[in-house]
């Protein structure tokens, strides 16, 4: 039902609706949103300044579009220092703020500088989704959505239903938020979330910090999530003021009486320290069922914990102590306030003198940009992800924690859990923090004459046409559930450092399943993937899709997809088909040869199509994962395609 006036609405209805310029809010019914502000970074954005740069806009038209250096950052070769060039040139052509190395994650530094409750913010991260925590409906997407909404043009999405976490109680001494993430995903496990977005209500809600709420936003997309948002508060004009930024707070929460489509409950007091063990973050498990497994590293850092108190209670806990030989602990800040803070609170010298590596503030070894573990090495992190491989070491092992858990273990060379009658740490946030902008650097008025670098790391787009009126190829791979995006496209250092190049990138898709498959699907020219259920979840990077297409894969034939992978899919003309009957996925083995006919006849939108597998010569049916408006994209050869041909 669409809504009607008198309605009483949810948190995330109220903003989707001040924002809504295509469509009927009913939830899977796809809307288009204007977005009020937008993020790249360094390892999405070189993709989509080239496509804004394609697309034919001058400039853009968002209130604020920021473009972040923190992934890219170790510079081992020519390409990061090449790709920050030019996104910080195209950054002041296009009338960009540029966020230089050295000032932090962008999710941290969003947080701290430029969230507002109420607004929307599109960003071509996944974790985007730690705007939640002021607020703001903050949504994760692929670079080419990204930049077509700093052009203006809206974002499109299914309207979501919105499921209500009730949360009760405080959490105990040595309990901490990234806890409350980790018990959510315990209950919806990374598939859970799907069409939803978190609404956080409840009287618990007062007991949690902003950068407490960030940690559990930050964590929804692991669900699944299209998002997460918590009301914009007491607390919430707090942290503004910390940040000089009172001026942008304003009340938010839902109408008494808005209705939910459902609810799960959340009792802070009843939590315990918590840990997400190899290779998911859904495989959750008390620490205490942990203990005794010896940790060969400790991460402590990431867009999930590295705020200033996250950091602080670190320090308290490491002062006066040393870490053991066997342990490599590895501190990143999340800004360079962060770090300040840090610095003059004494806390750094506490962490060097406990035989911290202190990093860069930066994503860093989140994503496998240095530190990796050695081999069947064991990682405790802070951070949010724990796929096979995602660390830069494919074996190994490694567990996703709380910062007190995190710091306890790093100093006992082993799992530990923290003892819950222990002296609590309280750490006091600075009413107000130091604030210096002075790297973010801001764009020289409209018509101001910028050339762009582009250094060699920055290759040419790859084009595509029209899909084809019949495929025939084979299938490549068959592959699980839950298949992540860091499956497809390794993360890890020296794979990253090509981000602005898909010949060259593409050569590592499937790398950690099956190192062949690049010179495979070359050789095949057309293909398919046949996969289980939440095919691409996890981050939203492009090339996860934009790669295997300029292989020359055709398709990929799920039993359904992640909601991000599915657009990335569809903006390069990568067909997203599912299986009409499930069962008959197993029957389709890799190297068999399928066949669609009339496949531009067939495909339209909620179309059945029917494939034939020409090996065993029998046929099944599949229905394309895509709107009418993403149908016309798959037909053009994707969204590069259908706007260069609209615009002849
Ligand atoms: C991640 O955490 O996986 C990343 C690296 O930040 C990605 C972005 C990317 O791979 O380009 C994400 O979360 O979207
Ligand atoms: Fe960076 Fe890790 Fe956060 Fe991704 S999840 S933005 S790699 S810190």
């Amino acid at each position: 039902m669409p809504l009607t006036p008198s309605k009483p609405l949810t948190i995330t209805e109220k903003i989707i609706k001040a924002h809504l310029v295509r469509g009927e809010m009913v939830p899977g019914e796809e809307i288009g949103i204007r977005m009020d502000q937008t993020l790249v970074h360094d390892a999405t954005g070189q993709m989509a300044m080239l496509q804004f740069e394609a697309l034919g806009i001058e400039r853009a038209v968002t209130g604020r579009s920021l473009i972040y250096s923190d992934h890219n950052i170790l510079q081992v070769t020519h390409n990061n220092a090449d790709d920050h060039a030019f996104l910080r040139t195209a950054a002041n052509k296009f009338g960009l703020v540029y966020s230089k190395v050295g000032n932090g994650i962008c999710h941290q530094l969003n947080l701290e500088r430029f969230s507002v409750p109420g607004e929307t913010l599109l960003g071509a991260d996944s974790h985007t989704t730690t705007g939640g925590a002021v607020g703001e409906l903050a949504i994760g997407a692929g670079g080419l959505d990204v930049a077509a909404a700093m052009g203006g043009a809206p974002f499109w999405f299914r309207m979501p239903k919105v499921m209500r976490i009730l949360i009760a109680g405080a959490l105990r001494p040595w309990v901490a938020a990234k806890d409350a993430a980790l018990k959510i995903l315990e209950t919806l496990t990374v598939s859970g979330g799907r069409g939803r977005v978190l609404e956080f209500r409840g009287p618990g809600i007062a007991t949690l910090s902003v950068t407490e709420r960030a940690t559990i936003s930050n964590m929804s997309i692991e669900t699944g999530a299209l998002t997460s948002v918590f009301p914009s508060d007491a607390e919430t004009l707090k942290f503004l003021k910390s940040q000089g930024r009172e001026k942008d707070y304003k009340p938010l929460d839902a109408d008494p009486g808005a209705s939910y489509d459902s609810t799960i409950e959340l009792d802070l007091s009843r939590l315990e320290p918590l840990a997400a063990c190899p290779h998911s973050p859904d495989n959750v498990k008390k620490v205490s069922e942990l203990r005794g497994i010896k940790c060969d590293q400790v991460a402590i850092g990431s867009c999930t914990n590295s705020s200033h108190k996250d950091l602080m209670t670190v320090a308290r806990i490491l002062k006066g102590k040393k870490i053991p030989a066997s342990v490599s602990l590895i501190i990143a800040p999340g800004s360079r306030q962060v770090l300040s803070e840090l610095a003059a609170a004494g806390a750094l010298s506490d962490m060097i003198s406990a035989g911290a590596r202190i990093m860069e503030v930066a994503c860093g070894f989140c994503n496998g940009v240095g530190q990796a573990p050695k081999t069947d090495g064991v990682s405790l992190r802070t951070s949010n992800r724990n796929f096979p491989g995602r660390s830069g070491t494919p074996t190994a092992n490694l567990y996703l924690v709380s910062p007190e858990t995190a710091a306890l273990s790093a100093l006992a060379g082993e799992i530990v859990s923290p003892d819950l009658s222990a002296e609590p740490i309280v750490i006091e946030t600075p009413e107000k923090f130091a604030v210096d902008d002075g790297l973010f650097v801001h764009p020289p008025p409209p018509g101001a004459k910028v050339e762009i670098e582009r250094g060699p790391s920055i290759a040419p787009l790859p084009r595509f046409g029209p899909i084809p009126d019949r495929v025939e190829g084979p299938v490549m791979l068959s592959l699980g559930d839950n298949v992540t995006t860091d499956d497809i496209l390794p993360a890890g250092a020296h794979i990253l450092a090509l981000r602005a190049n898909v010949p060259a990138i593409s050569k590592y898709i499937f790398h950690n399943i099956d190192p062949k498959f690049p010179e495979r699907q070359l050789l095949a020219k057309s293909g398919f993937v046949v996969a289980g259920d939440n095919y691409g979840q996890g981050s939203s990077r492009e090339h996860a899709a934009l790669a295997p297409r300029y292989l020359g894969l055709t398709g990929i034939i799920a039993k359904s997809f992640a909601r991000i992978h599915q657009a990335n899919l569809c903006n390069f003309g990568l067909l997203p088909l599912i299986f009409v009957d499930p069962a008959d996925k197993d029957a389709i083995l890799p190297d068999h040869v399928l066949v669609i006919d009339k496949l531009r006849e067939q495909l339209v939108p909620g179309g059945v199509l029917t494939v034939l597998d020409a090996t065993l010569g029998r046929e099944f049916k599949v229905r394309a994962d895509a709107s009418a408006r993403q149908t016309e994209m798959l037909l053009a050869g994707g969204l590069l395609a259908l706007a260069a041909s609209k615009a002849k």
